[in-house]
């Protein structure tokens, strides 16, 4: 485990990169639950851990030693520290740490019986933002962005019995990171989403990739440890097929099909079996074709309107934190169903896989994104390969899921050379790694005349889709002022409305001239929607958005209190009054 010791500071992921679906189907025991914490905003485990270094003898991690001044040693020992559960955001669990932002020490016991013949893996759905992690003082590796899942072979460093698995988390921001300094949401920190052991035979399947042309199902299976014969099954479609991976430990093969087709009216999955002599994943897939022709998106070839909104990650209710479970993903999806939506932007950021999943299962279309949100640092090298890695992660996790159409790979970025160059390269990543779905980024508008915008961007060249987001209405003039807008958008490609809107608190009522009511929030939206669909090859829009969310950069006392308040439901899922105007509009354009 020695090579394992890397300086924190190099903070870059220790991941197998190809193994991506290791979680999918599989044994797992869930972590889940009362973890013992440190809040440590001096990061003073991680300098006694770099002296440590310094004297490679005494292999050191930040366990319940951490503190070694034998003072301080039993006031902060793990065992009698407060506890968080996991999955969780720190904010929401302890006032103390509802605006904190640094580093806070995790700690779970473990109990592990080996068994001979298996492997075994330590999986996370999500740490924000950065990450170390140790079992019995040995350093597994280190993970940064927030979103995506990882995980660490563990399997050389389980013990028997009582493990002490350690996890150092920082949320703290960062001018190169991704995002950067300044973002309008949460900053949600600590072991977000589950936690799991993960039980797989020496030889395992590590990845299988599932894709539909219209006539063929495409099947790609990766066998990690060694290389052998790999059967695949989708039992409803008589499809039963064995294959010998190469030397790589992969094989793929086409088959000719003509499945149900999965669309939002019918999300139609299939039962899936890919398995080896001793290794089976068991998965739900559907099978669509999404494709742009001239000024239309088409889905299984006909032609679709994205009737959508835009999403937080962040539950409804009167605590509203990080989504921890099925239960409060629903409970977003269930308001979206009920607005009309058959298409969701999840934004800023991945979403976990429980959304997506769910969301396939209902049969909304899904936008995934990455957070490379407004000004980030288009120069730096790292930030790149931190922002492609996260696209990688989010793409690896989700590349079989039939609800995702578009892979986003920005929002509102201002348009410089660097940021061309920057995005254009990762566009060009996300095409050649999934080249079966569309691709795009929120775009902005230029204003050369308040009544004639324009959309001009070097993106528009290397995306799908025409997307941009526009406030008419809230930061651009008034309602009113929708009657006289005439666009200027580029033609020969779909264009969607990636977001508009505008801010009202739950029954706060008054003139519709009046900023935060509901009147207001609502003319807006009327407006809005009709200035909207007379713009030609529209073929979507998200409102933004669906829930009102927390973010600290909307203090307005009485009014906000750290809530952007553009959602068509409050935190608690109080619909507005604007809820019912697009969902009148929803209903009108239902089967378009
Ligand atoms: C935007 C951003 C979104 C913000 C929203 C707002 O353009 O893309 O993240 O929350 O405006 O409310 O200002």
């Amino acid at each position: 485990m020695r090579k394992l010791l890397l300086p924190f500071l190099l903070l870059f992921c220790a991941l197998p990169s190809s193994a991506f679906n290791l979680f999918e189907g599989r044994e797992t025991i869930s972590l889940s639950g009362q973890w013992n914490y440190i809040v440590d905003p001096m990061n003073t485990g991680i300098y006694k851990y770099q002296m440590q270094l310094q004297k490679p003898k005494k292999r050191y991690f930040a366990d319940r030693h951490f503190y070694e001044d034998k003072t301080t040693l039993i006031e902060y020992d793990f065992d009698h520290a407060p506890t968080l559960a996991v999955p969780g955001d720190w904010n929401t669990q302890s006032d103390k740490l509802y605006y904190y932002e640094g580093s806070v020490w995790y700690r779970r016991k473990v109990d592990f019986k080996p068994q001979e013949v298996r492997r075994w893996f330590l999986y996370f759905g999500a740490v924000n933002y950065q990450c170390m992690v140790g079992i019995n003082n040995n350093i597994l590796g280190t993970h940064k962005g927030g979103f995506t899942p990882f995980w660490f072979e563990v399997t050389d460093v389980l013990q028997e019995g009582e493990n002490s698995l350690v996890v150092w988390v920082n949320n703290t921001r960062g001018v190169s990171e991704v995002p950067t300094l300044n973002f309008d949401w949460w900053n949600y920190g600590g072991i977000t989403r589950d936690v799991l052991l993960v039980s797989v035979p020496k030889v395992f399947i590590s990845d299988y990739r599932i894709s539909f042309d219209g006539k063929n199902i495409d099947i790609k299976v990766c066998l990690d440890g060694g290389n052998g014969s790999v059967t695949v099954e989708i039992p409803e479609l008589g499809i039963r097929k064995k294959a010998c991976t190469g030397r790589d430990g992969e094989v793929s093969f086409k088959v000719k099909a003509d499945p149900e087709r999965w669309s939002p009216e019918n999300p139609k999955l299939y039962e899936i079996n890919v398995s080896t002599a001793d290794d089976v994943i068991r998965d739900k897939v559907g099978f669509r074709t999404i494709k742009v022709n001239g000024e239309q998106i088409l889905l299984n070839d006909k032609p679709v309107f994205l009737r959508g909104v835009a999403v937080h990650d962040e539950s409804i209710g009167t605590n509203p934190g990080r989504c921890k479970n099925e239960d409060e993903a629903r409970a977003l999806l269930v308001a979206a169903k009920d607005l009309g939506c058959n298409f969701l932007r999840l934004a800023h950021y991945p979403h976990s896989e429980q959304m997506v999943r769910l969301a396939e299962e209902m049969g909304f279309m899904l936008w995934e994104e990455i957070p490379c949100y407004w000004n980030i640092d288009w120069s730096s090298e790292e930030t790149y390969a931190n922002a492609e890695n996260q696209l990688m992660e989010m793409i690896g996790r989700d590349a079989n899921r039939a609800a995702t159409i578009i892979w986003s790979v920005a929002n509102e970025t201002p348009r410089t050379q660097e940021r061309l160059e920057f995005l254009g390269k990762l566009l060009a990543k996300a095409r050649s790694m999934d080249p079966t779905r569309l691709i795009s980024a929120a775009m902005q508008k230029d204003k050369p005349d308040f009544y004639h915008p324009v959309i001009e961007d070097e993106l528009i060249e290397l995306t799908n889709i025409i997307s941009f987001n526009q406030y008419i209405g809230w930061y651009d003039g008034k309602p009113a002022d929708c009657d006289k807008i005439t666009w200027t958008i580029p033609r020969g490609k779909p264009v969607l409305i990636s977001e508009f809107g505008g801010g009202a608190l739950y029954g706060n009522h008054g003139s519709d001239t009046e900023l935060f009511t509901e009147e207001y929030l609502e003319l807006l939206y009327r407006k809005n929607l009709e200035m909207i669909s007379r713009i030609p090859a529209l073929n979507g829009l998200c409102p933004w958005c669906l829930k009102d969310f927390r973010s600290p950069k909307r203090p307005l006392n009485g009014i906000q209190d750290d809530f952007n308040r553009k959602g068509l439901i409050d935190e608690q899922g109080r619909r507005k009054q604007a809820f019912y105007v697009v969902q009148e509009y929803y209903h009108s354009l239902a089967g378009r």
